[in-house]
């Protein structure tokens, strides 16, 4: 029980209590505590653990919540929740979390049509009685339909970085066994994709069963969904499919690298093996026999052409001492086997990584490590936790050069935007810590809304003041493609305009992009001299790989920033690090891999 199930398992309580209609402050003190210990850097269980501490210390926690954190630790559950759960159908949840639906709509629609599921709830729309009812209307009813197919998908697939942290109490749990000599999860988790569908385990060692009998205890495990000799499917109770096999040392390259994936790339890597007269799957790489080149699984007819002789039988293509094995302990070995480099696994999606190979100019992926500073953040001054001074010291402890502080226009007044005058004040403030670092620069900085008429929310001179000026679209997501477009290409024009912010708006699973044209942004972007986002937090990731590697083609610099809320919210950088090697991203293409100084001189080149 980490602490985003505690959040979580709060957060499931607040929208059962809403769809019951209960008091509102007491909905929100479980959705505020649940965001609160999403934000939390250290383990509840620990604080709870330790007997010097109280969890009624933590903001937002009362002796109320703090019991039943304490149930949750201890039990796994909450007795409260379960008589919540067994009052309420279990479909209805499905129904709240819906994009645009929410626990109010959910609650009217299960009074008036007893609907109880995403099922029944898709048949009342097609049917046009969601429509028919008050307060609905014909949009809300297609809103609901386009929401219940975001919904389903965001079930099936998870956040990298929430996949992340199950790997790696998963990893831990099986280097308890002294026996596994390698082990790796491989699949779309170690190409870095942003959403997991299941985790594909694979271990190196002699005794299967003691392997799978250890995975059999992972406290995480809800069932077991099959096990055979060397392979086994659990389920987790948190929804993921984890699939474990047990290899030998001679295969565990072959494995890693087929398991991997993707599929399409190992479509490639199996047509270039045939036309070398090789066979690669799971086990190995192995030389094929004649009569299996020629025609396999139909000796008759090679015999006919008399290529091979009526004796031949195909052979085993898994067996790892047979003489036809050629590599397979290492995934380079294999590769080489087709005089092919190692490819990293975030760039195994058969777009360009093999033409690049064939020219031998595979391109040296970004590390975390090459970038020195961090070019979007807020502060306590509009919706962030921490203070200046708190995310500076933060940002220092993490080894960055510079950062700068971008908190919302006065567009945002939810977020309690800054004015030209409460902007001045901290700028002030900027130069005065300024004074105590020598190492160390915060860049005065804003995130400035694009008006929905078009237009920045701030005046020309104020932003002519700022080091660093960052343009986002945050209202107005809905209005049509040429509406959305022309609002971004107008910030692009604006000379003090640095960057657009999350390019296209999306949350990954929860909210399409908005419709934009992103060809005519490249373009613009491009003439302009404008730099453009890969926001590095794990429900964003926007720009994604795809539009990473056509900004990059324009020669657009991409900046990966952290977009943080809070001093840990400074650590979803390895996110964007990760989605900026899918697209083929370098280090010299980033331009927060530079000091300040030189992206200074970029910026007056334009
Ligand atoms: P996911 O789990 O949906 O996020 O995506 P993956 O890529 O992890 O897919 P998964 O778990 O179905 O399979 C893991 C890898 O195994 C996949 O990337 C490539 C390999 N693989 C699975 N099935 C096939 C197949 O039928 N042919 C080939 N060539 N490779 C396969
Ligand atoms: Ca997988
Ligand atoms: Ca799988
Ligand atoms: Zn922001």
């Amino acid at each position: 029980m980490n602490n985003r199930d505690v959040a979580a398992t709060f957060d499931e309580i607040a929208d059962l209590l809403e769809f019951q209609d209960a008091n509102p402050f007491r909905v929100r003190a479980y959705r505020n505590a649940a965001r609160r210990i999403n934000d939390l850097t250290e383990p509840l269980a620990k604080i709870a653990a330790d007997p010097t501490r109280e969890l009624t210390d933590l903001d937002g926690i009362g002796k109320d919540l703090a019991q039943k954190i304490g149930e949750l630790l201890d039990t796994g559950s909450i007795a409260m929740l379960e008589e919540l759960r067994s009052a309420i159908p279990g479909g209805v949840l499905a129904m709240v979390r819906i994009p645009g639906m929410g626990p109010k709509k959910a609650a009217a629609l299960h009074k008036e049509l007893g609907i109880t599921s995403l099922d029944a709830l898709r048949a009342a729309c097609e049917a046009d009685q969601v429509q028919a009812l008050k307060g609905f209307g014909k949009k809300t009813q297609e809103k609901i339909l386009a929401g219940i197919d975001t919904a389903a998908k965001a079930h099936e697939r998870m956040y990298w970085a929430h996949a992340d942290e199950i790997v790696q109490e998963l990893l831990a749990h099986m280097r308890q066994l002294k026996d596994i000599r390698q082990m790796e999860v491989a699949g779309s988790y170690r190409r870095g994709r942003e959403t997991i569908g299941d985790l594909d385990l694979l271990v190196d060692a002699d005794d299967a069963d003691a392997v799978m009998d250890q995975l059999g205890r992972f406290e995480e495990m809800a069932t077991v969904l099959g096990r055979g000799d060397t392979k086994m499917s659990i389920r987790l109770g948190r929804g993921l499919q984890i699939d474990l096999r047990v290899v030998p040392s001679k295969s565990f390259g072959a494995a890693l690298q087929y398991f991997t994936g993707s599929k399409d790339h190992n479509v490639v890597l199996r047509g270039m093996a045939k036309d070398r007269g090789l066979r690669i799957n799971e086990y190995g790489v192995f030389r094929a026999t004649v009569a299996a080149v020629s025609d396999p699984g139909r000796k008759g007819k090679a015999v006919e052409a008399g290529v091979a002789d009526p004796s031949y039988s195909e052979p085993d293509y898994r067996d790892v001492d047979s003489p036809n094995y050629i590599a397979g302990r290492t995934e380079e070995e294999v590769y080489a086997a087709m005089e092919l480099p190692w490819f990293p696994p975030e760039i195994r999606e058969a777009r360009q990584e093999f033409a690049w190979a064939a020219a031998g100019q595979l391109p040296k992926l970004i590390e975390l490590t090459d970038l020195v500073g961090d070019l979007h953040m807020h502060t306590t001054a509009s919706d962030g936790k921490a203070s200046l001074r708190e995310m500076a010291a933060a940002a220092i402890q993490r080894g960055h050069q510079y950062i700068a502080i971008t908190d919302h226009s006065p567009r945002v007044s939810m977020a309690n935007g800054l004015n030209p005058q409460r902007l001045r004040e901290q700028w002030d403030e900027i130069d005065r810590l300024n004074r105590e670092f020598d190492d160390f620069t915060i860049l005065k900085g804003i995130e400035c809304d694009i008006l929905e008429k078009g237009g920045m929310d701030l005046p020309d001179d104020v932003l002519a003041e700022a080091d660093w000026v960052i343009a986002s679209v945050h209202y107005g997501q809905q209005q049509p493609r040429e509406q959305i477009t022309d609002r971004i290409l107008g910030a692009l024009e604006n000379p003090h305009v640095a960057i657009i912010a999350h390019p296209t708006g999306r949350l990954i699973s929860r909210r399409e992009p908005y419709a934009v044209d992103l060809d005519a942004v490249f373009t613009a972007a491009a003439k302009h001299g404008k730099f453009l986002e890969i926001n590095a937090n794990p429900a964003r990731l926007d720009l994604d790989d795809v539009a990473s590697a056509a900004a990059k083609r324009h020669g657009i610099p991409i900046v990966i920033s952290s977009d943080a809320h809070s001093t840990s919210g400074l650590d979803v950088l390895r996110y964007g690090i990760l989605q900026a090697r899918r697209g083929g991203l370098t280090a010299e293409d980033v331009a927060n891999t530079r000091p300040w100084a030189k992206i200074k001189r970029m910026l007056r080149r334009r």
